[in-house]
């Protein structure tokens, strides 16, 4: 008889993100330098901050550290963005959320591919950031139909990652070997190409119109272009990117330091400007012609609790009227934080004054103490009063998910000194989400699902129901 050993959907996600993150080290020796100086800090914090080892230690993260928490490519057209949403399902990585990025001078839309349930985010949270092209946004109609053939001719996906992911949908799972192929396959997707797929001349016309149109329609393949560790203290690697050898992004983006983190801090190196051969103008296009091409760089995520859509709006707001006052002090990180911070004070700090104004989510479980009181206790008993005895504990639940203001920064100081455009179309969610072939899933939604559910838990136990 066959044994048909399977592997599950989070260790292929594993297998994957692994995978992922050796060839992009290989592929860009700076990134492996970020990743170095990643786990340095690290172990520095691990050492010289006790309150954040410990939590580290209660949440059994240790072995987990070292590994990326996302990556980001850029697609063409809805068949390809579809076929993304099938491939990565098979690895337990879902649509989650919709980001605009037009609003901020960059044609394309977004969602992030990652785990929902929080088993999966435990042993994995690797999301990918997952964007298309609006060619709705391109006005130069010549060009915006040149863009459309050349990517209706490519096909980003091996025979053999096709063939795999029609097996793995009509069996319903993948075989170890199986597994282990599809990865090597989809990974071949992501692989930078040393090749453009149009002329020098034509590269230059997309790159003067908008260069993520450039980055998208010249090459046969969406070059995964950053991938992103998790560092427990970003101003330190900020601070320390240039002896490395690497230019930082001017300022981290996201919200201050705080004692209670909120959300979501990133900063990155700067994309490099790499060698690329473009198709030669003979007549025979064989005098490949040399060129470069800048879209790879390497980033690093701290993450915070996941805020309420009251909480949001605070941060939104506190955040707006920062870039008001800010934008003189935009050059300067160190500026810039400091007047984050000061328009930040009115953010509560605490995990009480979170908690109580609704601000964050907490998942609640019930404490030693309280397990001697199971069963006991009557339905009454409010939450609150459950805490202030000792019987219950909440914690912040994590934010997994991407601020479109910062995305907005991160694509920015990678597209060089071009000057800023402004689209007039708004958000087209309901254009994503039928190029993708389903909706995406509401963070909040699966924010107020987890704190819920915990909730019902420590009644469950504490009240005996069910
Ligand atoms: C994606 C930029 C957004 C993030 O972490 O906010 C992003 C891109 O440059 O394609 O990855
Ligand atoms: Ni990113």
């Amino acid at each position: 008889m066959a044994l048909n050993f399977s592997l599950s959907a989070d260790d292929i996600r594993t297998l994957f993100s692994d995978a992922m993150s050796q060839m992009y080290q290989q592929e860009v020796p700076q990134y492996a330098t970020l990743v170095q100086l990643v786990e340095e800090i690290n172990q520095h914090t691990l050492h010289t901050e006790p309150d954040i080892a410990a939590q580290v230690a209660l949440n059994n993260e240790q072995d987990r550290l070292h590994l990326e928490r996302h990556g980001a490519i850029r697609v063409g057209t809805a068949e390809e963005l579809n076929m993304l949403g099938r491939m990565f399902a098979l690895m337990g990585m879902y649509p989650v959320g919709y980001y605009d990025l037009s609003s901020a001078g960059v044609p394309v839309h977004s969602t992030a591919f990652r785990p929902i349930d929080e088993n999966s985010l435990q042993k994995n949270p690797f999301r990918i950031f997952t964007s298309l092209l609006r060619l709705d946004l391109i006005e130069d109609s010549e060009l915006r139909e040149q863009a459309q053939s050349l990517l209706a001719k490519r096909d980003i996906f091996t025979a053999k990652a096709r063939l795999l992911l029609s097996q793995a949908e009509s069996v319903g799972h993948l075989s170890t070997a199986q597994a282990h192929q599809f990865v090597s396959e989809i990974l071949e997707t992501f692989r930078w190409q040393q090749h453009a797929s149009v002329s020098l001349a034509t590269y230059q016309q997309f790159n003067t119109v908008h260069p993520l149109l450039a980055d998208v329609v010249c090459f046969n393949g969406p070059h995964i272009n950053h991938l992103t560790p998790r560092t427990l203290d970003i101003d330190a690697v900020q601070q320390k990117m240039p002896a490395y050898g690497m230019t930082p992004k001017t300022i981290i983006e996201g919200p201050p330091r705080r004692r209670c983190p909120i959300l979501l801090r990133q900063t990155s190196f700067k994309a490099l400007e790499e060698p690329v051969l473009f198709v030669g103008e003979d007549t025979k296009k064989t005098q490949a012609q040399p060129g470069t091409h800048s879209a790879r760089f390497g980033e690093v995520e701290q993450r915070g609790m996941a805020l309420t859509p009251k909480g949001r709006v605070l941060y939104d707001e506190l955040l707006s009227r920062a870039r008001h006052t800010l934008a003189a002090a935009e050059q300067n990180n160190h500026k810039h934080q400091a007047q984050l911070t000061d328009i930040f004070a009115e953010f509560p700090d605490d995990e009480l004054s979170l908690r109580t104004q609704q601000l964050g989510y907490f998942r609640y479980q019930v404490t030693q103490a309280g397990q001697e009181q199971a069963g006991s206790l009557s339905a009454s008993d409010s939450l609150a009063s459950l805490i202030d005895q000792g019987w219950v504990r909440a914690t912040p639940i994590i934010y997994e998910d991407f601020l479109p203001v910062s995305a907005a920064g991160i694509f920015q100081s990678n597209l060089g000194d071009q000057p800023q455009r402004q689209y007039q179309q708004s958000a087209s969610q309901a254009a994503f989400e039928h190029a993708l072939g389903c909706p995406v899933l509401d963070e909040c939604d699966l924010y107020a699902k987890q704190q819920q559910d915990s909730i019902d838990e420590v009644y469950r136990v504490l009240c005996g129901h069910n």
